[in-house]
This record gives structure tokens, sequence and C-alpha cells, in this order.
């Protein structure tokens, strides 16, 4: 039974009351995200305790009533008693921001959303358990419905261990899904298991009945391997750590023969997607030691032009790591994806000028590969410039008469370009249906004739020159690669339409990855979408009742009873008003938004999906037979 409420006990109702009141303050949203976010929280708590050095173990628990356990091996959270009459537990799990931030927490995250703490958890959960092992003693507390305390902390038994257990019910009034998600939670708390490179984390799927470890003592060296398993590398990951003034600060780097760059940056584990003061410092500080070091072996001769930044990093990935003390944390941006302490520039940029210095004299071999691959894009991109300059001073066409040219696009009349939609259509039937039925006035169309290249392995020269790519660069009209500049775009939306069979699947896969490698910003900022067409009509009479998917066949038959049912094999059997009715028209259809939820995931995905070595691709496909379009991307309208 509930206790009576005191006067004080009420105020802390109030304040997670609040919480209840307001979620999306306080875990950013109550869809999927928001649910994990819950997890995120207790997990964060117990990597701090173990990052202080108490606890190795760190298991995460998904429950088959739905709730989920987190247990760690540390201290245990304190159990006293307050001079408020409540023990310090209660209070960690009662009172808003107490027990979020440890003292001594280097670790602790600000970025964000992170570090808002246990209270939070308990506010927006059906129930609360927590078990505390510490001073030969089992503790136990309990709340129910959005953190109100069962009884009061009370004492199970004796023990000799040590350490912290909370079971929570995310509750279901406040979620609009309380359904874990097994891989969000691996491939984060892997990610976390790569950069503290310390705990083992292990999450127990009790659900499926599953088993997954995550222990990294190489850290971000394993990490690198792990990113570039499917790549051809130049050499093995380097790897350097240094602090400078209480920012602790990790780096790894590895050049494989490709075209693309990529960097990852995390700040206090939390991911920096928009960079950041850190990322300037690591590039100023990379190209600049690249530079000194060429010139002091000969390979830049004196009449020579500096290495320029993009040609230093083609092929490279990165991976930076920052722990930074909370009182000089800042973020920057609209969804505070970017590092602005503005320290961290420098200290980045001066530990990779020494240690990459030092590594590059050290390992002759390796830095003679490394300076001959960026001299080879330098004349790359040099040919490419000049190739262009050639053609536009023969042909002296501007972005519109080159459009014209290509001939198959059919372009909307409105040029408010926050209104227009490029439909990326496959095949010409389908796309001269798309032509007929469209707006015109907002709904661009383009057809595709086959299949587009792959562009996993191509450089943006094989890209310019195939006239497919070509054609979709010019008519999105932001340029690509290096170049691409996401203010420039002449669309708000870009649809991918094809039919819905294999084939079709295959295509919509061929332009996702060459829009992650070339115009990744543009799924970034949610431009991309996929049309869904459907796969059965029925026809009673007048009308056609559509169907998207088996069950919703099954439905329409059992509600309008006898009717004549159509197979759609491809966006071609439609005629111009059934395409437009269930695929075009902004009014009814359902466009898929494709999201990068997690860009690391993403990029060892689509390089394992989309590269060289088709062993790994075959692995992949066995394990993840089960894989479903609707958990990667989000549904909108
Ligand atoms: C299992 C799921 C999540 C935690 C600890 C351990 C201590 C602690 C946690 O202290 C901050 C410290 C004292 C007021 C600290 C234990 C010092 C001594 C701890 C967790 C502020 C809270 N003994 N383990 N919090 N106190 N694990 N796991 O949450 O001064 S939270």
């Amino acid at each position: 039974m509930s206790e009576r409420y005191d006067a004080t006990s009420i105020k802390i109702l109030e304040g997670l009351e609040a919480v209840r009141v307001r979620p999306g303050m306080y875990i950013g949203s109550v869809d999927s995200r928001g649910l994990h976010h819950l997890l995120w929280e207790i997990l964060d708590n117990a990597i701090d305790e173990a990052m202080n050095g108490y606890g190795k173990e760190i298991t995460v628990r998904l429950n088959q009533d739905g709730s989920c356990t987190v247990i760690d091996n540390g201290r245990g959270m304190p159990c006293d008693m307050h001079s408020s009459g409540k023990s310090a537990l209660e209070v960690i799990f009662t009172v808003l921001h107490a027990g979020g931030k440890f003292e001594e927490g280097a670790y602790k995250t600000a970025g964000g959303l992170h570090g808002v703490g246990a209270s939070v958890v308990n506010a927006l959960s059906e129930w609360v358990d927590v078990e505390v092992c510490r001073d030969h003693k089992r503790y136990h507390i309990r709340f129910e419905d959005g953190g109100k305390k069962v009884h009061p902390l009370e004492i199970l038994g004796t023990t000799n261990r040590t350490g912290s257990k909370v079971t929570f019910k995310p509750d279901p009034k406040i979620f609009s899904t309380t359904t874990f998600n097994i891989e969000t939670i691996t491939t984060h708390i892997q990610q976390e298991a790569f950069l503290l490179s310390g705990p083992r984390l292990i999450v127990k799927d009790d659900i499926n009945g599953k088993e997954y470890s995550y222990e990294y003592p190489e850290g971000l060296k394993a990490f690198m391997e792990y990113l570039n398993e499917d790549k051809d590398t130049l050499h093995d990951p380097v790897v350097f750590s240094k602090t400078i003034s209480g920012i602790d600060v990790n780096i790894a780097f590895q050049f494989a023969d490709t075209y693309q760059e990529n960097m990852f940056s995390f700040v206090n584990l939390v991911r920096t997607k928009d960079g950041g003061s850190h990322e300037v410092g690591f590039k100023s500080g990379f190209t600049k030691t690249i530079n000194d070091y060429a010139r002091s072996e000969g390979l830049l001769k004196e009449k020579d032009k500096n290495f320029e930044g993009n040609d230093v990093r083609e092929g490279l990935t990165t991976i930076i790591s920052l722990a930074i003390p909370e009182d000089k944390l800042q973020f920057e941006g609209q969804t505070k994806g970017k590092l602005g302490t503005p320290e961290a520039k420098n200290v980045t940029e001066s530990v990779v000028s020494e240690k990459l210095m030092y590594f590059l004299k050290e390992n002759k071999d390796i830095a003679y590969t490394i300076v001959k691959k960026i001299q080879k894009a330098t004349i790359a991109r040099e040919a490419a410039r000049k190739a262009k300059e050639e053609a536009r001073k023969g042909k002296k066409n501007d972005k519109k008469s080159e459009r014209v040219l290509s001939g198959k696009l059919a372009d909307a009349q409105s040029r408010d370009h926050s209104k227009l939609e490029l439909f990326l259509v496959e095949g010409d039937s389908a796309g001269g249906s798309a032509k007929k039925c469209r707006d015109s006035k907002y709904q661009a169309i383009l057809p595709l004739r086959g299949k587009v290249l792959n562009t996993e392995r191509a450089s943006i020269d094989d890209v310019e020159k195939n006239e497919e790519l070509n054609t979709i660069i010019h008519a999105i009209g932001a340029g690509a690669g290096a170049n691409f500049n996401v203010a420039d775009i002449n669309y708000d939306k870009v649809i991918i339409m094809t039919d819905a069979d294999t084939d079709g699947a295959h295509i919509q896969v061929l332009l996702l990855t060459f829009f992650y490698r070339y115009m990744r910003e543009l799924i970034e900022t949610g431009h991309v979408y996929i049309a869904t067409p459907p796969l059965y009509g029925v026809i009673k009479g007048k009308e056609t009742y559509y169907a998207y998917d088996d069950d919703e066949l099954e439905r329409i038959k059992d509600e309008i009873g006898k009717g004549e049912v159509k197979r759609y094999k491809g966006l071609g059997e439609m005629n111009a008003d059934e395409l437009w009715d269930t695929t075009m028209d902004p009014h009814s259809r359902t466009l898929v938004q494709v999201t990068l939820e997690d860009a690391t995931a993403c990029e060892r995905r689509v390089s394992v999906l989309m590269g060289s070595k088709a062993e790994l691709r075959r692995d992949w496909i066995d394990e993840n037979i089960d894989f479903t379009l609707e958990e990667d991307y989000q549904v909108t309208n």
C-alpha cells in the first residue's frame, strides 16, 4: 500500500508529474526513440560507475513481460537515510536531477538529452524495481504508476557482493510503443563498448533466447577494424590518445582503397553527427602534418602546391572520441549535434600533429603509401577539373540547359523549391504514366532506364561519367560528393518510385547507396523518400479498393465481400489515374521517409552489402533473413 503523502512527497510527485505532463522535454519524444532513451539513462549510470573504476561487467536484459533490467557490479547505489527521513536510494529515483550527476563523472554526458537521471525513468514507467547489494545487505525498493513508492526501503537478506539492479517497465500510457528493439540496443551498446574499451557489456534477449557480449580491450582499434571489415585497407588502424588541459582525446584512422571520406566523432560517448571544433582541429592538424612530412621527405617539391584537405582524406576513415569535463562542454545547432567547445579544436589539432608526425617518421613504408595515394587523388582531381573546364568552354551550357539536354526530365513548373517533388521512376512506361497523371506544378518526373550504377566502389569521376546518375545530380542541382550543398537542392522531396518486386528493391538499394555515398546530407536532412505502390486492387462495382500488403487484402475482402482482385506486378500495370490515386497524390499516398538512425551501423551495412566481399554479404543476409523495411524506415505522409 502507498504511504500517506506528506508535504515533501507531494512536492516530489509534482516534480515527477511534470515529467509525465511533458515527457518530450526530458526524453525528446514518446516514440521508440524516447522509449530507448529510458534505457540509455539507466545504462549511463551503470557505465559511469564502471568508468569510475567500480565494476567490470554490465548486463542489459529484455524480459518476457516487456520490462528491461540493467545490472552492474559497482559499489551499489547509496542506501543511507537522509535527514529528510528518506533513503538516498529513494531520492535518486524520485527527485528530478538527483542521482543523475556524479561528482567524479568525467564521462557524464551533457550532450543533447542524456543525463536526466533515474527519476525521469521512474516517472515514465508503469513500475520500477530496484535492488542494491552493499554493506553485506540486499536492499529493495519499488515504485509504481509513475514513481509512487510502494513500500519503504527494505532489506531482503545478506550478500557478499556489491552492485545495483534496476528493472523498469515503460508506461504504455506515455509511450506510443513499449517494445524494445534488440538491434537498436545491441548497436548502441556495442558502440559504447568500442568507445569505452573497458567494461564487458552483455545483452540478454529473454524474449528470443539470445545473448550478446561486447568487450573490446583494444577500443578504437577494434571499432575501426569493425567499420572497415569489408574494405581493402592500406595499413592497420593507427590509434592515439592524449589528455591536454583535462580534455581526453582518442583518435583512430585508417586509409582504404576507396574514395569516400568517413568521419565519426563522439563527445562523452555521444555521437556529434554535425561535427564541430574537434573535427575542425583534426582536419587542420592532419592536413598540415601530412604536408609537413611530405615536404621534409622531398615528396612535395618546393614548386609544388600543398595537398588539399579533401585529397588528403580520400579513402580515410576516422574515429574521434573526446571526454570533456562538464564545465567545458558546449553544444551547438538545432539538434545539439555539434561540439562548440573552442578549446577542443586546439587540443585535438595538437594531439594529431604530434602523434601523427611521430607515427609517419616511425613507419616510413606506410607513410609513403599514404602520400602516394594522396598524390594520386590530387592528380585525379586536377584532371577532372581541367576536363570540366574544357567541356564548359566548349558547350557553355548552364544547369538549366543541361537538364533540358538530358531530355528525360519532365520538370515541375513552380519555382518554389520548398514545395517541389522529384520522382525517380523505374522504367520508361511507368515514367510515361507518371508524366501523364502528375501534378505538373509541383511534381517532376525522371524515368530511369534499367539498373543504376553501384557506386559503392565508384569514384566521383565514374559517377559523373554515368549518364543516369549525372542526370539525377543535375536535376537535384546541389552537386555531389565533397561539393554537395543541401542548400541548393531544387526539390524538397526526392521520391524513389519502383515496382514492388525484387528488381525494384534492388534499384532502391542502388539509389540509396548513391545518395548515402554522394549526397549523405540529403538523407540526413530528411529529403529522401520511397513511394509505396499497392500490391492489389479489389474492384467492386465502380470502386477500387487498394491493398498494400496481404493482411490489408484480407481485411478488404472481409469488409466488402466478393470482388475482383487484381495483383499489380509493377507500376506499369496501373493506368495513370490509378498511379496517381494510389502512389502519387499527396493526399492519399504513403511515403516512407529514409532516415539514418545510426551512422556507424549504416556505414558498415552499406559497405558490407554493396562492397566487394561476397562472403560478408552472404553472412549478413543469413543472419538477417527476418529483415523488414519498417524497422529501418519511418513512415510519414
Ligand atoms: C543498474 C543500473 C544502473 C550506480 C552508483 C554508485 C554510487 C552512486 C550510483 O552514488 C552519487 C554519491 C554520494 C551523493 C557513489 C556508491 C559513491 C559511493 C556510489 C547504476 C551522490 C550516487 N558509493 N552505482 N550512484 N552520490 N549504478 N546502475 O545506476 O554522494 S548509480
